[in-house]
């Protein structure tokens, strides 16, 4: 079967400005000098949309790429704005977070889309890319084969997401321009990547079509800095690219392909910022406040790119998911873990935070598995939640409804999306206590692996029992219990068996001074 690459539609937009914010390079930078990663051993391939002339890849002499090496894969025809404008956010000196990036290899996409992913190829794989150190795939264009052609919009991302997990690539694609404009299925509706939308909001963003695979997803999956999103998307593929160099550079190269792409997913989308409007829309009251059916948020998906966010929980420590509650170690503020879970298995985590949380977030994504010849793939479903832990965690408590009043603020606890390959929780205001974060599996099958990432504000974790806030366990911190005294209040409740009572101040004179 022959594909018309032509009646691709392209383009998001021409060469302008480049980032608006920083999405998290600065602080990443002052806090690790120059231990800070580049992105150097790190190459990438960059797949642009021709401009009317033809031309596909970045002016080779433009200064801000002294020093790389950009191979063009098609014949040239003269260098393309747009191409250099992406490369400049993707592995510019002095523009991009990944400066150290000094190996590209730029695409056409119209031969690219057959000639290397090989759509229309049957069982035929996509090409190995071209060297080893390829880590992201920019693909600063949108597209689709059109109206009767949605089996070649699907099987383009399969081979995305397929290649993605074979050969450890991260693949960053844009979204449309523009707030309201019409998505399209290539590549946006990726699984295994990330799809991108801008910091202003001003992009295409829903659920995928019904025509795509597991319709109904959420898109895009994160937002960063750009004037297009043209060129937030390679914000977004600089900043795995400093990831990888990480996972690269530590005891994680041992990761597999798939799991270092994930990994690199979680830490971005798990360290996301989430400003206030940030929402999954989850009822605020009745009988399912804080059941959220839709993981992310519709126009800003799990957030805004904060790089430095993302590498700090990359480096923190790990800790997978334990079988049971009780079984699970106390989490740290900043980390990432695995749980492979089979069919009606559940894996946990566990938090005990001491001071209302300002901000407690949990995400966990997981890939699809695409099959060889591409004739179909396995999508598992799985689900966050998190109950109030009492008794050592013998005890599970429910915090959907009313039972999270007084526990929580405003956000979600449970994420229960039948569809998509992300699910999140984000709390605001958690009240002092043990929590326990539990991912399940839905369905049937063979063991599945999730990847989490997790960010509690490091104010959860002053002293247990100071609970005026003065920085001290002393005799106001008494007052206030007796105070207390008798109620549910989860903040008195310092042994977390429920109520507040002698145990407490037990656990309060024990903590004195
Ligand atoms: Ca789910
Ligand atoms: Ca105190
Ligand atoms: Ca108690």
């Amino acid at each position: 079967m022959r594909v018309t690459a032509a009646s691709l539609t392209l383009l998001l937009g021409t060469a302008a400005a480049l980032a608006d914010a920083d999405g998290g390079i600065t602080a990443l930078r002052a806090r690790l000098g120059s231990a800070a990663p580049t992105g150097a051993g790190m190459a990438v391939m960059q797949v642009e949309a021709p401009e009317g002339s033809g031309a596909y890849a970045p002016n080779p002499a433009d200064a801000a790429f002294v020093g790389k090496t950009i191979t063009r894969m098609d014949p040239a025809a003269g260098n393309s704005s747009h191409a250099t404008t992406v490369g400049q956010a993707l592995y510019g000196s002095g523009i991009s977070m990944a400066p150290g990036i000094v190996n590209i290899w730029a695409y056409n996409v119209n031969s690219w889309i057959t000639g290397t992913l090989k759509v229309g190829g049957g069982s035929t794989a996509p090409s190995a890319a071209p060297s080893t150190a390829v880590r992201v795939m920019n693909h600063s264009w949108i597209g689709s084969f059109g109206a009767g052609n949605a089996a070649f919009d699907r099987e383009a991302v399969r081979r995305l997401d397929f290649q993605a997990s074979r050969d450890g690539i991260l693949p960053v694609c844009g979204e449309n321009n523009g707030a309201g404009s019409a998505r399209q299925p290539m590549m946006g509706d990726t699984f295994n990547g990330v799809s991108v939308g801008r910091n202003d909001l001003q992009h295409s963003a829903g659920d995928t079509p019904a025509a795509s695979d597991t319709p109904g997803r959420m898109k895009p999956d994160l937002i960063a800095p750009g004037a297009f999103t043209s060129f937030s998307t390679p914000v977004v593929g600089a900043a795995a690219a400093l990831l990888f160099e990480t996972i690269q550079g530590s005891s994680l190269s041992s990761l597999s392909n798939l799991q270092r792409v994930q990994l690199a997913k979680v830490c971005l989308l798990g360290g996301a910022d989430r400003d206030a409007s940030w929402a999954n829309n989850a009822p605020q009251s009745g009988s399912s406040r804080g059941v959220a059916t839709k993981p992310i948020d519709a126009l800003r998906g799990a957030g805004s790119l904060n790089v430095d966010r993302a590498h700090r929980i990359l480096t923190a420590d790990r800790m997978d998911g334990a079988s049971t509650a009780t079984g699970a170690s106390f989490a740290s503020a900043e980390g990432w873990g695995t749980a492979a879970i089979s069919s009606a298995q559940k894996s946990h985590w566990r938090f005990s935070v001491n001071q209302v949380t300002p901000a407690f977030d949990f995400t966990v994504v997981w890939p699809r598995t695409v099959a060889s010849n591409f004739g179909s793939y396995t999508y598992v479903d799985m689900n966050l939640r998190v109950y109030r832990a009492l008794g050592n965690a013998a005890t599970l408590a429910p915090m959907e409804g009313d039972a999270g009043l007084d526990l929580f603020a405003r956000g979600n606890v449970q994420s229960v999306s039948t569809v998509d390959n992300v699910e999140t929780l984000h709390l605001i205001d958690l009240q002092p206590g043990e929590y326990v974060v539990e991912l399940s599996r839905v369905g049937s099958g063979s063991a599945f692996t999730a990847y989490a990432a997790w960010m509690v504000d490091p104010a959860a974790f002053g002293l247990l029992g100071d609970l005026d806030g003065n920085g001290a366990v002393d005799a106001g911190d008494i007052g206030v219990l007796l105070v207390m005294f008798g109620s549910g209040n989860p903040a008195g409740d310092l042994d977390r068996n429920g109520t507040v009572d002698a145990g407490d101040i037990s656990v309060l004179l024990l903590n004195f001074g």
